[in-house]
């Protein structure tokens, strides 16, 4: 150690970190383990500490804030409970493949393995949620050991890392220097991958572009768009990945989410060519693994991904690149375009599809008066009135089908929804975005159910705060809609009592309102956005509206006609 190097406390070696790898937001719940971070923290104003009221939405708007900046989302938390808590976040990002840094503070070093007060061995707790877990027993290792962790959740496939910090080793001092910022390393594209990748596409008939994981930046959503209009390649998107492509693109074919098109689903298993990029053709982008053959995908595969352990995993590709987002792009639009594709007739018959599906399906079955709140048309309003910069959060449960088949994503415009299909992260992920961009519109999408998961988090809401539009069925709607197809009509588990959300909601200082009728929306939503504080817009639903294609008693009448 060089003798000119001050003594800093472990805390503030952690924060003297923070600082040097470019963290300007933090999400924490306090906790004694790591009182000296936190103390660290009071010299820190550059560092924005937010501080939320339960480590599950902390957790929430820490992914949201690394999959949103692409910067590793920064949570603190205290040991066992804190920990517990956060769990639910940790594996979101890893799911979703989101960089994030973990600090969960940890016992004193000489009493581990007593199990101590809220002690917890997070190498083992966490060892299949995260992508590393450490604990740094030794002051002057934190610089060291911090980088570490900044450089694995940033580079390759990104996600979480759990580092553990024992009470008394913050505590200690030692003469080291905070080092940073960290570099992501990411794989380029090889010269004749790419010469192989386009030899492959021009013999294509019918390709597919799935597009789709993380590490997208906007200049290599950009690239892509240019290599899918210059060859005029259909392309679709994985599960909650919209804002990769603009879909106002003639390109752009619709996602393979849970409410995926069937037009798009048989289009897919039709094409003979599937070009991959960045997704990993994950349970529900592959329609429970009905898309392609395993391993053999019986058509052309390419498939590109970050990570190398994801390429010949159930899917064998015939060709298989590993490179990071904007690498791939960059060289994609840089590639001779195909000219006078072969499957021009096929693309427009794609995008032809997707457009007849943004027309709202009628869902009144014969002889019933239609819902006072049409969703279909609400959704239509909001596609016109949201600004091209919107972020759009998203819990999980069958409101959500709403918004990923009607609205349009565009960057800088950004979905952010779990992969993992967490509920509880879309009003967390909203205040995140709203922290992150204070002058850009936030919507969050949220269902009865998930709003009483973490809806408290609208207490950590500052400033103007994001608009929440509330759907309100009084049922875990999407249990439901699995209960009615393999047990009709024996509703267990799935009904719900609700409070008065506007209530609540003013009893948080929010804006609130309630809209019964199509035609209440668009003053509520205007008056919320004029509000300039957090927003809940209750939609009174019609539970008959279980997803955008088909009601609940139809629903159950066709179960019930399988059955006998
Ligand atoms: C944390 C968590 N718990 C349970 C589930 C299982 N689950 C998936 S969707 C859903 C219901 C969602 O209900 P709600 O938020 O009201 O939305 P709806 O489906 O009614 O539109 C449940 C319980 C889950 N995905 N995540
Ligand atoms: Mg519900």
């Amino acid at each position: 150690m060089a003798a000119n190097l001050q003594e800093l406390s472990g805390g503030q070696l952690v924060v003297g970190c923070l600082k040097a790898h470019g963290v300007e937001m933090a999400f924490s719940v306090a906790g004694e383990s790591y009182l000296e971070v936190l103390d660290a923290l009071f010299d820190a104003p550059e560092i924005h500490l937010v501080t939320c009221r339960q480590e599950g939405g902390a957790a929430f708007m820490a992914e949201a804030y690394g999959k949103l900046t692409g910067k590793p989302g920064v949570l603190l938390v205290t040991r066992g409970p804190g920990a517990c808590n956060a769990a639910i976040g940790i594996h979101t990002a890893f799911q979703d493949s989101t960089p994030m840094v973990v600090l969960v503070g940890q016992v004193a070093r000489h009493q581990i393995d007593r199990e101590a007060f809220q002690e917890v061995d997070f190498r083992k707790m966490y060892a299949p949620l995260a992508k590393w877990v450490t604990q740094i027993d030794m002051t002057e290792r934190v610089p060291e050991l911090l980088n570490q962790a900044f450089q694995v959740a940033t580079s390759g496939r990104p996600g979480p890392v759990v580092v553990a910090l024992p009470e008394d080793m913050l505590r200690e001092t030692a003469a080291a220097a905070p080092i940073g910022p960290y570099r992501a390393v990411r794989a380029h594209p090889g010269v004749r991958d790419l010469a192989e990748l386009r030899r492959l596409v021009a013999a294509a008939e019918r390709p597919v572009v799935l597009v789709g994981g993380g590490g997208w930046t906007d200049p290599a959503c950009a690239d892509l768009a240019r290599f899918l209009e210059a060859s005029d390649l259909p392309a679709c998107c994985s599960f909650r990945r919209q804002d990769i492509v603009d879909n106002r693109l003639p390109q752009y074919l619709g996602d393979l989410g849970t409410g995926a098109a069937p037009s798009l689903v048989a289009r897919v298993k039709q094409a003979d060519l599937l070009l991959a990029i960045g997704a990993r053709i994950g349970e529900i982008t592959s329609q429970s693994y009905s898309l392609l053959g395993i391993p053999d995908p019986g058509k052309t595969l390419i498939h590109i991904h970050a990570a190398a352990e994801e390429l010949g995993r159930v899917f064998r590709p015939i060709l298989a690149i590993q490179s990071g987002m904007p690498e791939i792009a960059a060289a994609l639009a840089a590639l001779d375009p195909i000219a006078n594709p072969s499957w021009a007739a096929w693309r427009r018959e794609a995008r032809a599809d997707y457009e007849a599906g943004l027309q709202p399906s009628k869902l009144t079955p014969e002889g019933q008066s239609p819902a006072a709140l049409d969703l279909g048309r609400v959704m239509t309003w909001l596609r016109e009135r949201l600004p091209d910069d919107a972020i759009i959060t998203s819990d999980a449960g069958n409101f959500s089908g709403w918004p990923n088949r009607f609205l349009q994503y565009r960057r800088p415009g950004r979905q952010l929804g779990p992969t993992s299909g967490a509920m509880g992260y879309g009003v967390p992920a909203a205040i995140a975005a709203k922290l992150a961009h204070p002058g850009r519109l936030v919507v969050g999408f949220v269902g009865d159910g998930g709003f009483l998961m973490t809806g408290q988090e609208i207490a950590t809401a500052e400033g103007p705060g994001p608009i929440i539009l509330l759907f309100n069925n009084a049922m875990y709607g999407t249990i439901r809609m699995h209960q009615e197809r393999r047990f009709p009509g024996r509703v267990s588990g799935t009904s719900l009592k609700n409070p008065d959300f506007p209530a609540l909601a003013r009893a948080y200082g929010a804006f609130a309102a309630q809209v019964a009728r199509t035609e209440e929306f668009a003053p509520a939503f205007e008056a919320a956005i004029a509000a300039k504080r957090a927003a809940v817009i209750e939609l009174k639903l019609d539970p008959e509206m279980i997803t955008t294609r088909t009601t609940l008693s139809a629903l159950r009448r066709q179960a019930e006609a399988t059955k006998t």
